[in-house]
């Protein structure tokens, strides 16, 4: 079994810290060496970027800011961790990469998705996951998953009409790429979205 490139994707609370150990898992057992890495983060530079994206700021952030500190957090991401480990051998597992872009910044901000999707063509040099796990889940079920949490980051405070967008930009995704991009139905419970991931990693990841 060669080692791969999988992404993680999803609206607010879909639930990707859960699939992060599932996928490590189950990769693990089959005995690969993961890396479990996120965006924007991953690296030093990307993580105090990571800082500056989340937290609110009085003058706010144009749209155009934010998503090119997304982008250059992730041009350190691939430099330093992905590309290293994908070179060594080792399964690269990321909570998020450039779909996250696309729906938010594309659509949820209305930058457009194909002007966003230009961008990270131009950018990665044709770097793609081999494989992004989409889970899905309504508005509503996601948000009331994450209500608990306290003092909201600029993301979290967002309205439901922003993560509608946001939802709208991965289903344009999923459709464009139907082979790389495998929903999830992430509403159902956990020991369901877990056994729906595993199937799915049978089905693309084993030689
Ligand atoms: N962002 C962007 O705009 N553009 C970009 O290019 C990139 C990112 C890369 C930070 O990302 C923000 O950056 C993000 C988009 C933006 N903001 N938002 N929204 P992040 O991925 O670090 O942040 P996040 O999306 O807020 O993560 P999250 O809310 O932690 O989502 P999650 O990891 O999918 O949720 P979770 O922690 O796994 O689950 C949430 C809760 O639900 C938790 O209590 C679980 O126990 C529960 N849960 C999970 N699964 C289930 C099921 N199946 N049933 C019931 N309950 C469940």
């Amino acid at each position: 079994m060669h080692n791969r490139f999988v992404s993680i994707e999803g609206i607010e609370g879909a639930g990707k810290t859960t699939a992060m150990r599932t996928l490590s898992k189950w990769v693990s057992e089959r005995g690969g060496a993961v890396v479990e890495t996120r965006e924007p983060g991953g690296t030093a530079l990307g993580e105090e970027l990571r800082a500056i994206l989340l937290n609110h700021r009085d003058e706010g952030m144009s749209a155009l800011s934010e998503v090119l500190l997304m982008f250059a957090a992730r041009a350190e991401h691939i430099e330093r961790v992905i590309q290293p480990a994908l070179n060594a051998g080792q399964w690269v597992i990321s909570d998020r990469f450039n779909d996250a872009s696309i729906a938010y910044q594309g659509a949820g901000r209305g930058l457009g998705l194909e002007r966003v999707e230009a961008l990270a063509h131009w950018l990665n040099t044709g770097l793609q996951p081999d494989l992004t796990l989409w889970l899905d889940v309504p508005v509503a079920t996601g948000l009331a998953r994450a209500a608990g949490r306290s003092s909201p980051d600029r993301f979290e405070a967002e309205q439901s009409a922003f993560f509608e967008s946001v939802r709208s930009g991965y289903q344009w995704l999923a459709t464009r790429y139907p082979q790389r991009i495998v929903r999830i139905d992430a509403s159902l419970d956990p020991a369901e979205v877990n056994q729906a991931i595993c199937a799915v990693l049978e089905a693309h990841c084993v030689d």
